[in-house]
């Protein structure tokens, strides 16, 4: 690591203060262009334990920038990891307040509830197969505080994956129902076909991405425990919103989630 624990707090602080101000800032490896991936993680750590000991429950674990798309878009070839809190959902056909946040976008994803810790090193998909209690849809509300959306990965990662908002739609499946490479997904807005893809976007397979947060954790000590909530990364590119979009996204075999922006 290159950055002390004074510093680690305190970006900890900046970032997360960015987020609940809905305030955008500048992206920190300017400041610090030595900081690490340890370093970005640990700052992400730290925002995850300020959350917590104010009382918000961690909701799950995020997977991000996994599909194809996503990586062209944002210039990357490395997904990244994050973790949603509770005061971040929304319901299924409800409202967003814009106010509450800088420059949304949405991703439709495709998530999974374990049933079995995942451990790494070696993880693979056959294990994650194994491990998964349901799949899920839902949408993720991504929002970088960092200005523009200009950003490095680490100072991604530190901005906990750009975590913001999710809606998880209502109608579950069990895995051996469905094959998710094949799992066509439909993002709407206002009625209009704005994306379109099949869960291979997703590193070949979603529950690939679920066996790199596995391995991910698994190099750091830690695993996926069982009953976690994962989102596997947006299937398409990131969509933007504004005041009044109506989104809808139509998952295959897993039914429409959709909300409004207010
Ligand atoms: O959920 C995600 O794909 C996180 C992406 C982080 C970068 C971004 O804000 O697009
Ligand atoms: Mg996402």
């Amino acid at each position: 690591m290159k950055l002390d624990q004074n510093t680690i707090l305190g970006l900890a602080e900046h970032l997360e203060q960015a987020e609940l101000q809905a305030r955008d800032v500048t992206k920190i490896t300017d400041d610090h262009p030595d900081m690490d991936w340890d370093d970005a993680y640990a700052i992400q750590d730290e925002i995850r334990r300020r959350k917590e000991a104010r009382g918000s429950r961690t909701a799950g674990l995020k997977c991000g920038l996994t599909s194809f798309a996503k990586m062209k878009q944002m210039g990357v070839a490395t997904p990244v990891f994050g973790f949603i809190s509770d005061y971040m959902a929304r319901p299924d056909g409800g409202e967003i307040k814009l106010a509450e946040l800088i420059h949304p976008k949405v991703e439709a994803e495709i998530c999974i509830v374990t049933k079995a810790p995942l451990r790494g090193p070696g993880c693979h998909v056959a294990a994650v197969m194994v491990a998964t209690e349901l799949v899920l849809p839902a949408v993720e509300v991504i929002d970088s505080r960092y200005r523009d959306f200009k950003f490095d990965l680490k100072s991604v990662i530190a901005d906990n994956t750009s975590s913001a908002r999710f809606v998880i739609g209502g109608r579950p499946r069990e895995l051996d129902e469905l094959d998710l490479r094949t799992l066509g997904v439909v993002l709407e807005i206002n009625g209009e076909i704005r994306a379109m893809a099949a869960g291979a976007a997703v590193l070949g397979h979603p529950l690939a991405a679920v066996a790199m947060l596995a391995n991910h954790l698994g190099a750091r000590g830690q695993e996926i425990p069982a009953g976690t909530f994962v989102m596997t990364g947006g299937v398409t590119e990131a969509i933007a919103v504004k005041a009044g979009d109506s989104v809808a996204v139509r998952f295959q075999d897993l039914g429409t989630v959709s909300m409004r922006f207010v």
